[in-house]
């Protein structure tokens, strides 16, 4: 199923006038602020999350997996999944595929329905934490951490294999994000597991074409309870300022500790430089994979307060690729997608309406009332009708979740790929 330009433009005939009168209310009133509309209409219309291939279909716990009907079950499927957001919402024109379950058949047929679909393929990721049918090492006491040579020399040229196969289709960077680590004390050595890390993260960095990135991802625990080789931002820092300068970390708001002030480490990571890549999600005790903004908005809020700051200040630190790294167990996974986007939209435009000089001053000054106040204000700004602008303008759906049940997406796909196609995919 596609959805095209006039279906849209269609549906949304019937919500304009509501929107227009939202929208002229809410730029009044930021006018008389002082705040340039247009131009946080501009940089939603800009801002776009790439989609990763494993949250296309309904996600599972170890105790059981719930599926949703007509789930992607190939590549192309996943490509036009993407595609259906992408045209509801505009804001999701890129994936991030997984191999190898995502390696594709035929590159040149992939690429050009990515292009049908105004799709690039973002970061690509390895996948060193399940074994594959007949290889000759097992990854069950880790992979580029191991003991032996053989594993992290298996592992190490898989990653350079998922570089190959991402360059093929124009991707630009690598994720390496590792389940090792240690189930009980004593299990290993902490410093030699860090040391092989490091190393193997070497080699695969010597692999790495010259305009591309490797992005380190870090993560306290799970699958490992007793520790993780690469557990916190710190050692993704230390390991991507060895690796060199086009490695960096990749924060994802799930792979902390509760209450972590995760706003304070995406300002130390862009002041130097290494902030590359971020996954969102949302989460109540740990790597949840929520809906974003579904349990902690206003902790979204500030985390993109410290992203639009660097984004501004700190021209050391590249553009971030930005993720969503969520599943969810009971929603339809393409709703649950289109609800995060809506939510990251939504915190990225509130984080704009922040005037950082007047907010500087009131730092300066050690007005701690402003401060909060200059904060909460932006946060309590309904800014959906900015949001809904940005969508306009690019043809995409007033209100994507009204769009995509009156299109009937979910039965239209149950009709092509039948009710019991099954996602790949963690
Ligand atoms: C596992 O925790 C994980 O969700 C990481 O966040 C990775 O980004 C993802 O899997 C894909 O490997
Ligand atoms: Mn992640």
């Amino acid at each position: 199923m596609r959805i095209d330009k006039s279906q849209l433009s269609d549906i949304n005939k019937i919500q304009v006038q509501g929107h227009n009168a939202r929208f002229a209310f809410l730029a009044d009133t930021l006018l008389e602020q002082g705040k340039d509309v247009n131009t946080i209409v501009q940089k939603l219309q800009d801002f776009q999350v790439a989609i990763p291939s494993w949250a296309l279909g309904a996600g599972g716990t170890r105790f059981g997996r719930f599926g949703f009907q007509g789930e992607p079950s190939n590549l192309e499927q996943k490509i036009d999944d993407v595609g259906l957001i992408h045209s509801l919402t505009q804001t999701s024109g890129a994936i991030s595929l997984h191999i190898p379950w995502d390696v594709p058949n035929d590159y040149s047929a992939i690429k050009e329905l990515a292009v049908s679909h105004n799709i690039l393929f973002d970061a690509v990721n390895s996948n060193t934490f399940q074994d594959q049918k007949n290889a000759a090492q097992s990854y069950k006491f880790g992979s580029l951490s191991n003991t032996s040579k053989a594993v992290r020399e298996q592992a190490i040229a898989h990653n350079i294999d998922v570089i190959k196969i991402g360059d093929k289709l124009g991707s630009k960077s690598l994720t390496v994000w590792l389940a090792d680590g240690a189930n009980f004390p004593g299990q290993s050595n902490f410093q030699s597991a860090l040391q092989n890390t490091q190393e193997s993260l070497k080699d695969i960095y010597r692999g790495l074409p010259d305009d591309w990135k490797l992005f380190i991802e870090y993560k306290p625990y799970e699958p490992n309870f007793y520790s993780t080789v690469i557990q916190d931002w710190g050692t993704s820092f230390m390991l991507a300022n060895e690796c060199g300068e086009k490695a960096y970390t990749l924060v994802d708001l799930g792979h902390h500790l509760p209450n972590t002030n995760i706003e304070q480490i995406v300002s130390t990571l862009m002041s130097k430089g290494k902030l590359g890549g971020f996954h969102f999600n949302d989460s109540k005790y740990g790597d949840d994979d929520l809906t974003v903004g579904s349990v902690k908005p206003y902790a979204l809020f500030l985390i993109f307060n410290a992203l639009v700051y660097g984004m501004e200040n700190n021209p050391q630190n590249p553009y971030p690729a930005w993720m969503i790294d969520a599943s969810h167990n009971l929603k339809d996974p393409l709703e649950d997608l289109i609800q995060s986007l809506e939510a990251i939209q939504e915190a990225y435009a509130r984080a704009l309406l922040i005037d950082q000089k007047v907010l500087t001053e009131a730092q300066q000054n050690h007005d701690i009332v402003k401060c909060q106040e200059i904060l909460q204000d932006a946060f309590r700004t309904d800014v959906r009708p900015l949001l809904e602008k940005a969508r306009l303008n690019r043809g995409g759906a007033l209100n994507p979740i009204s769009a995509y049940r009156s299109l009937h997406v979910r039965k239209n796909l149950v009709n092509e790929r039948g009710a019991n196609s099954v996602a790949s995919g963690l």
